[in-house]
């Protein structure tokens, strides 16, 4: 680095698989710390030691891009996942047949060879979790709990538009995956809209657009692909398996910048909304 030139730090991760460098200002590499950390488990879907009612795939996200996944490299009570669908360079769904009623065991096989792309070839150490399959578990505790079929002036999403807007809550005692819900204002058609793979914590609101903006990003503000119809209609919440989880079958003509919803168990309108 000449004199009298200051070092600057760069995040390099995909450079050499280095983890920090330092590029001078002549734009030299200066000092680099080569990546020494190992793949880890970031996010799993479901989540580990879950009740789940049905279990067909389990989506593994791992702390960085890896290689050399396979869809044998799962075991699910001892036997290979059948199919393997790569979702990103880190997110991968693996797919099963449904494993009978009780406790499943899960983890990854010995001489899986999963490793990041550093030039180290840092090596996953693998993982095992388990679900509890239940099919007469009982459906999670999520609720449409307000809406407004009619914005003017109240809330604007990240464009500065007073969308229409739609406000989930989890009011059960676990946290739920809303991954491939659906919302839908068309009861012939209740797989209008997918959810990505968000998750509500006991007690946590989430607001959704319905701005028919279609956003399934899943940290950022999500839109629905539909409006509300301030006439009047319906509004439901399914989860993956197309169960019925709450809904609003017919709800009366909305006001404009009026929300409807549940309060203490009962249904109206709220002059004041709470998004
Ligand atoms: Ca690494
Ligand atoms: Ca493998």
């Amino acid at each position: 680095m000449a004199p009298g030139s200051s070092p600057s730090l760069a995040w390099l991760p995909d450079a050499g698989g280095y983890e920090i460098a330092f590029v001078g200002s002549d734009h030299n590499l200066w000092r680099a710390f080569p990546d020494t950390n190992a793949p880890t488990l970031a996010v799993l879907q479901p989540p580990a030691a879950s009740v789940v009612r049905t279990l067909r795939s389990i989506e593994v996200t791992f702390s960085e891009a890896v290689t050399n996944v396979d869809a044998a490299d799962l075991l699910v009570n001892g036997a290979a996942a059948t199919n393997l669908i790569q979702l990103s360079p880190a997110r991968f769904r693996f797919e099963l047949p449904q494993p009978p009623t009780g406790s499943v065991n899960v983890a990854f096989a010995t001489g899986h060879g999963v490793r990041d792309l550093s030039p180290a070839a840092n090596a996953f150490a693998g993982a095992s979790w388990s679900y509890t399959l239940d099919p007469n578990a009982p459906l999670p505790l999520v609720r449409i709990t307000e809406f407004m079929a009619a914005n003017a002036a109240t809330i604007v999403d990240e464009d500065g538009d007073a969308s229409d807007w739609i406000e989930l809550q989890n009011a059960g005692t676990n946290s739920v995956s809303l991954a491939d819900w659906l919302l839908t204002d068309d009861a012939t058609v209740p797989g209008k809209w997918r959810f990505p793979a968000v998750t509500l914590t006991p007690g946590q609101f989430k607001l959704v657009w319905a701005s028919a903006k279609n956003r399934t990003n899943a940290t950022a503000p999500l839109h629905t692909n539909f409006k509300l119809d301030r006439g009047g209609g319906y509004l439901a919440l399914f989860d993956a398996d197309t169960n019925l989880i709450s809904a609003f079958t017919n709800y009366p003509s909305q006001f404009t910048d009026v929300s409807y919803g549940i309060s203490s168990n009962a249904v109206g309108y709220f002059a004041t909304p709470t998004p």
